[in-house]
């Protein structure tokens, strides 16, 4: 099969609110993205991920637009976009949209009318529903971030569906005029010379017939992964990439919550009918507790997580095509989740973290301040937090009396999206360089030491480490291709795995934990090349040191 241009890419991804501030408002902007372009040049990423840019009440930071074929005026102007594309273009970086059509914002033109009355053309954009005949909700669906998916409207006395926030209201993807609607604004913004789309939920946008109420959780409600892969998914899909995707060379990667690898098969596979690829979330949950999800303490589990990473790497291959991704703005820290935040450990940690995720087979995505090792915000009150979904849930589990403040505020510093959220830490200066002004969110304390200046001007930092693995990935063959198989899986702490193409093979040893960790190289192994390493002297014989890895390559 000829190669894709992603398949050997590594795409970085923006938050734009976060990135870099131009003008001293607090808040990350356009001019300041086109300002940073070269630093994601440096590091070698072939695309950028930009989360939404478009205009929105930022109810959810963007994720509820209310213009699709407009930017959000804290970001800019459409003038302020052509040249970001212009001059990502000229730098050989490509961009990728993400593209919210799941839902709107309520403020969007289609949900003022959709509401206004019940035989307005666009009523049937979303969706309706009448109470159950015992005055009841719709159905028992819960929203991702708390309460339940149905919001009474009082003009018209129905229910309209959100899976999300009440200004996020679903669109109807039933309704064929949404579709076009869609697909035309999708090509509008591909004729502006946009590389693809990162594709927010769309395996929610097919919800299943009847919309049966479903099994609650601890919180009361069914999940609202009930929607996933629904009745229309592929049929959806495959009309939009008829219509619109393959009249362009692009890389489409579609949100999948609650996707499972059957039907990754599908969305991304290497027929090219569907996306390119997915974001799966199994090795995300791998750490969640078993009844209070992801609110609740985490267990560090590593046979599950490397059960759900193998899978996906076995399974997948020849067939579909994987992504790679750790961080991104809807979740912790991955140095603070997996890794270590003492000072002694963290560099050492992320740059294991990063081996493991970057020698896989797939297309890495690395989230702005990963390749810096940034780690979780010590929140100490709810009142720091912005996010809605924390937010929510906080406020949802403390009325069940599932947490206590305390509790509550400890999940915060484990799980809250916020994060990933705060600014990017540039350099040593006030606010991290971030902005002249007040940040939107505070700046992490710890941007004294951790910062780009700091990493660019050193040659075994975090970053240039990341540098290496996505040139490595450009070179050699075996880390796009090879045959991924994993050895010990029962090992708690070390995760081993090989990949194999043709002559040549690749030994990657992770030391998931702070403890020194007997392991004996596969005698195959012992005089190989390494290709790749975060300790500068070789590790004593038999034995691996506190988050340790290397790459041993054989041909
Ligand atoms: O997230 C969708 C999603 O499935 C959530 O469950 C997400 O994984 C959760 O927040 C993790 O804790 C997407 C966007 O990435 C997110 O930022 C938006 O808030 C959401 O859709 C609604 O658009
Ligand atoms: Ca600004």
């Amino acid at each position: 099969m000829e190669e894709k241009w992603w398949q050997r890419s590594t795409v970085y991804q923006i938050y734009p609110r976060s990135f870099q501030d131009s003008n001293g408002d607090g808040i990350g902007d356009l001019p300041g993205i086109t300002s940073r372009l070269e630093y994601i040049r440096e590091l070698g990423a072939d695309a950028v991920w930009l989360s939404p840019i478009y205009k929105s009440p930022n109810d959810d930071n963007g994720y509820d637009i209310s213009d699709y074929q407009d930017i959000m005026t804290e970001f800019g102007t459409m003038a302020d976009f052509d040249a970001m594309l212009e001059k990502a273009h000229s730098l050989g970086l490509k961009i990728v949209m993400d593209l919210v059509v799941n839902h709107s914002s309520d403020e969007h033109r289609w949900f003022v009318e959709s509401r206004s009355s019940r035989d307005n053309p666009y009523r049937d954009y979303y969706i309706w529903r009448e109470g159950k005949e015992d005055g009841g909700l719709p159905n028992n669906w819960g929203s991702c971030f708390g309460g339940s998916v149905w919001e009474y409207d009082e003009k018209t006395g129905m229910y309209y569906m959100h899976l999300f926030s009440k200004k996020q209201p679903d669109l109807n993807w039933d309704n064929p005029t949404v579709r076009d609607e869609v697909f035309r604004m999708m090509d509008w913004w591909l004729q502006k010379g946009i590389d693809g789309f990162r594709m927010d939920v769309i395996s929610l946008i097919s919800k299943p017939e009847g919309l049966p109420d479903g099994e609650p959780e601890a919180n009361g409600y069914a999940t609202f992964h009930l929607a996933a892969n629904g009745p229309h998914e592929h049929e959806y899909l495959r009309e939009m990439n008829r219509r619109v995707l393959s009249k362009y060379d692009l890389l489409t990667v579609g949100e999948c919550a609650g996707v499972t690898l059957e039907e990754a098969r599908s969305y991304a596979n290497l027929d090219g009918s569907e996306l390119s690829m997915v974001f799966q979330f199994e090795h995300m949950d791998a750490d969640f507790d078993p009844v209070l999800g992801r609110y609740a303490e985490q267990h560090k589990d590593l046979p599950r997580l490397k059960e759900v990473l193998s899978r996906w790497q076995r399974d997948l291959e020849g067939i579909a095509w994987n992504s790679l991704y750790w961080d991104n703005h809807d979740q912790p820290r991955v140095v603070s989740r997996y890794g270590s935040e003492k000072e002694e450990y963290r560099e050492t940690s992320a740059k294991m973290l990063a081996t493991c995720l970057h020698m896989m087979q797939g297309t890495p995505y690395v989230f702005q301040g990963e390749e810096l090792g940034m780690t979780n915000y010590p929140w100490t009150s709810i009142d720091q937090i912005n996010d809605i979904e924390s937010l929510g849930n906080y406020r949802a589990y403390l009325a069940k009396g599932l947490m206590t403040e305390e509790e509550g505020i400890r999940m915060m510093r484990r799980r809250s999206r916020d994060n990933a959220r705060t600014p990017m830490q540039w350099d040593a200066t006030k606010n991290a360089g971030f902005t002249t002004g007040t940040p939107w969110l505070p700046v992490n304390p710890n941007y004294v030491t951790v910062n780009a200046a700091e990493q660019l001007a050193r040659a075994d930092s975090v970053f240039h480490y990341y540098q290496r693995l996505i040139a490595l990935r450009k070179e050699m063959d075996v880390i796009v291709w090879g045959h991924y198989e994993l050895l010990e899986p029962e090992h708690p702490d070390l995760f081993v795995y090989t990949r194999t193409l043709g002559e040549e093979s690749l030994l990657v040893i992770c030391n998931f934990s702070e403890e020194e960790q007997t392991y004996k190289i596969p005698a195959e192994y012992r005089d190989s090349e390494v290709l790749i390493a975060n300790y500068d002297t070789p590790a004593p014989a038999g034995k691996l040191r506190p988050w340790e890895t290397l790459v041993l390559y054989r041909r």
